[in-house]
């Protein structure tokens, strides 16, 4: 299966089932989010096909967030009964982190699976947490194809499950500039009109990104802007972090 097996809406209506049947195996789903935009980026559906079983909501890739709105954030979710920690899965501590929160909420054996919309980071998460003893899945012929368990030391067991559900707001800009929503090359002058304002509010670059994209050498013949590649680079640098930490979500929005 390819990368893009996400967008598939048989792949969707697969997984839909697979969660439904699995819920009653289950301990809880770990939800994973963007924390940048935890509202547009979590699966509403999600809490109906899960049924009874709880959710720990994982605000993940903080490290690209603001950390007051994370911090409100997390606040936001407890009050309302949910479960929530912002983590950052490419850090090695994100393991213990949510381990400790799993514990804090359930009891032993602790049966877990990782559902999200495509690229909050679901698969980072799931090699944090089981590390080597990741088994292949359905590569080679013979195999068992289909979710498989995890068994870990300490009574924690983890479904290697392909968790992705299709977001909801296919249009949102927020999910296109955060890379869930796959962006096409005509909409991203429109993306970047929104996005720069929040990049540039603390003034340390120009407030206009064609500056930014001159004085990155972005030109084309003639010495006039190259406006695409300014623009994809700005999207691109904006999902790495590179313009620092920025929410495109805060929780006086959902009020
Ligand atoms: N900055 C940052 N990047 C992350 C984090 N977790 C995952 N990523 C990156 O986000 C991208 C998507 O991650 P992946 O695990 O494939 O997402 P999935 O589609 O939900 O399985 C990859 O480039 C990861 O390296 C995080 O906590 N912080
Ligand atoms: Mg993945």
């Amino acid at each position: 299966m390819g990368k893009k097996q996400s967008w598939y809406p048989g792949h969707m209506v697969a997984t839909q089932r697979t969660i439904h049947e699995l819920a009653p195996y289950l301990s809880a789903f770990v939800e994973v989010i963007d924390a940048r935009a935890p509202l547009i980026s979590r699966h509403q559906p999600l809490q109906q096909w899960v049924g009874a079983r709880p959710s720990i909501l994982v605000l993940n890739k903080a490290d690209l967030a603001s950390q007051s709105a994370t911090t409100q954030w997390i606040g936001y979710f407890k009050g309302r009964g949910t479960p929530a920690l912002a983590l950052t899965s490419r850090n090695t501590n994100a393991k213990r982190q949510l381990e400790q929160v799993i514990r804090d909420f359930l009891n032993p054996p602790y049966r877990l699976a990782i559902v999200g919309v495509p690229n909050v980071g679901k698969s980072t998460l799931l090699n944090r947490m089981v590390g080597a003893h990741r088994v292949a899945t359905g590569a080679k012929p013979g195999m068992t194809r289909g979710p498989q368990w995890i068994r870990m030391p300490g009574g924690w067991e983890w479904l290697d499950l392909p968790g992705v559900v299709t977001p909801r707001h296919s249009m949102d800009w927020r999910l296109k500039s955060l890379g869930i929503v796959p962006s096409a090359a005509e909409e991203r002058f429109a993306l970047v009109e929104k996005i720069w304002p929040l990049i540039t509010v603390e003034g340390k670059l120009p407030s206009d990104w064609t500056e930014w994209g001159k004085n990155r050498g972005f030109l084309k013949a003639g010495g006039v802007i190259d406006e695409q590649r300014t623009l994809d680079a700005i999207i691109v640098g904006f999902q790495n972090g590179k313009f620092g930490r920025v929410s495109l979500e805060w929780p006086r929005d959902a009020e």
